[in-house]
């Protein structure tokens, strides 16, 4: 459905009224949530042609037929237009049609979910499996439940504090203390501690700086790692000994999470970097997973070591230090094998349109999924900047130097060299540097 911008009542700004989602992630987002609607009415209405469907069943299959109509309307195509529309209608026409948006998505989730009764719950002693496609597109629907719960606004909107932070969970229903992973999260507080280094934590940090997402960051020795790892409280705030963690508090209750690409993956999912549909979302795991790769191989260049460091001491291990001659050898593999063939790897897949759902046509263009940044994209340009030569923060210093990554670039990857320049002159990139770093 187009909704006409209406000139008179389009807010002077009014990307502001999206709550804390980049832009471009912001519009994907609806156009993602509007495809799982489709494919959810599509699969409702042919419900009603089924003659076993039961009249009480087909009634309430109408009912929410004609209400997924109404939310397509606030996620269609002019999202942003239709937002300030709904916003002019006032504060509290706005909640209700929030709320009751996200009861028809949990209506339609059950139908999709639950089984015509007239079938049985169970064939035989056997639960009726719910067809794949069903189950996917109900999932889909909850995270089009997000989205309509990142536009509703809380009370605080009521007086005319027009902040982003207005435009959080419904207060309206209380959040229940166990987290429900669908939803979102928009109270929490995050610390994120790691050395003063741009290093695994880089990711994490540029995320949250697009994605509006306040934290606090702390910063550790190497020493004062050390020290942290023998206090008796280190298994809850050193889950693995190792930094970045990132404490998360809500509700009162704080809790420190680590792993980097799964804290990334978190960040992306708060922040709109992280793309709602499955196929992307393996995409944008994929490539993540194979800088992980490539990270283990510099490894050995790090620690001159075969090992990392002992995550209980943050000792190298002396049995499996590196002489000076397999340390170069290790070089020279990561050089001439290991980082052209995973760069190669990646610019072959932004060539292709792997992880697009049939309609999306060509997805990179220029970056990961196309126009719309994701956590993807940061993860390659933080490895990509520290492989710079001139890298005032190297990412391995050895393998940094002998600026092997610009020269795969120049010569062999076009699409993964025009990704890091977009993202690299990105004004907001170029000032977090200078500001964050100095450089
Ligand atoms: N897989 C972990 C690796 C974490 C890791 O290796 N952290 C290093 C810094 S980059 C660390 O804490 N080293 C200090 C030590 O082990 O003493 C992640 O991705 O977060």
């Amino acid at each position: 459905m187009d909704v006409d911008p209406d000139p008179d009542l389009i807010d002077p700004d009014p990307l502001s009224r999206k709550s804390n989602l980049a832009d471009t992630a912001w519009l994907d987002h609806c156009r993602e949530a509007d495809a799982f609607l489709l494919d959810a009415l599509e699969m409702l209405r042919s419900d009603l042609n089924n003659t076993a469907v039961t009249a009480s069943r087909r009634k309430e299959t109408e009912r929410v037929c004609a209400g997924v109509e109404r939310i397509r309307f606030i996620v269609t195509s002019r999202p942003v237009e239709t937002l300030v529309k709904i916003a002019n209608t006032g504060h509290d026409v706005w909640v209700d049609q929030c709320d009751e948006a996200k009861r028809v998505l949990e209506s339609a989730i059950d139908l999709l979910e639950k089984p015509n009764e007239e079938d049985g719950l169970e064939l035989d002693g056997i639960p009726v499996r719910i067809p794949q496609k069903r189950a996917r597109v109900a999932q889909g629907l909850r995270r089009t439940r997000v989205v309509v719960s990142r536009i509703t606004p809380t009370e605080a909107n009521k007086n005319g504090q027009d902040n982003e932070e207005n435009y959080a969970e419904s207060p309206v229903k209380k959040k229940p203390k166990k987290r429900d992973e669908n939803e979102t999260a928009d109270d929490e507080k995050y610390v994120l501690t790691y050395m003063d280094i741009k290093g695994l934590a880089e990711p994490v940090r540029i995320a949250m700086l697009l994605g509006n997402l306040e934290f606090t960051e702390v910063t550790m020795s190497y020493e004062e790692l050390a020290v942290a790892r023998r206090n008796t409280d280190a298994p809850t705030t050193l889950p693995y000994g190792q930094l970045p963690t990132l404490a998360i508090e809500s509700d009162g209750n704080k809790t420190i999470f680590a792993q980097s690409p799964a804290l990334l993956r978190y960040v992306g999912r708060k922040t709109g970097l992280y793309p709602l549909d499955d196929w992307k979302q393996l995409r944008v795991d994929s490539i993540d997973e194979c800088l992980n790769d490539l990270r283990k191989t510099f490894t050995p260049l790090w620690y001159k070591n075969v090992l990392p460091r002992d995550p209980n001491t943050g000792e190298t291990n002396e049995g499996t230090r590196l002489t000076d001659e397999q340390f170069q050898s290790a070089l020279d593999a990561v050089v001439k094998i290991h980082l052209p063939a995973r760069l190669g790897q990646i610019e072959n897949l932004l060539g292709s349109d792997a992880g697009s759902n049939n309609d999306d046509g060509q997805l990179s263009a220029p970056y990961v999924c196309g126009n719309v940044l994701t956590i993807a994209d940061i993860s390659l340009y933080v490895l990509l900047d520290g492989l710079e030569q001139n890298a005032k923060h190297k990412y391995c210093a050895p393998l940094s130097e002998t600026g092997a990554a610009a020269e795969i670039l120049q010569s062999h990857c076009p699409r993964l060299k025009t990704l890091y320049e977009t993202f690299r002159n990105r004004e907001d990139i170029k000032k977090w540097n200078q500001d964050r770093w100095g450089v």
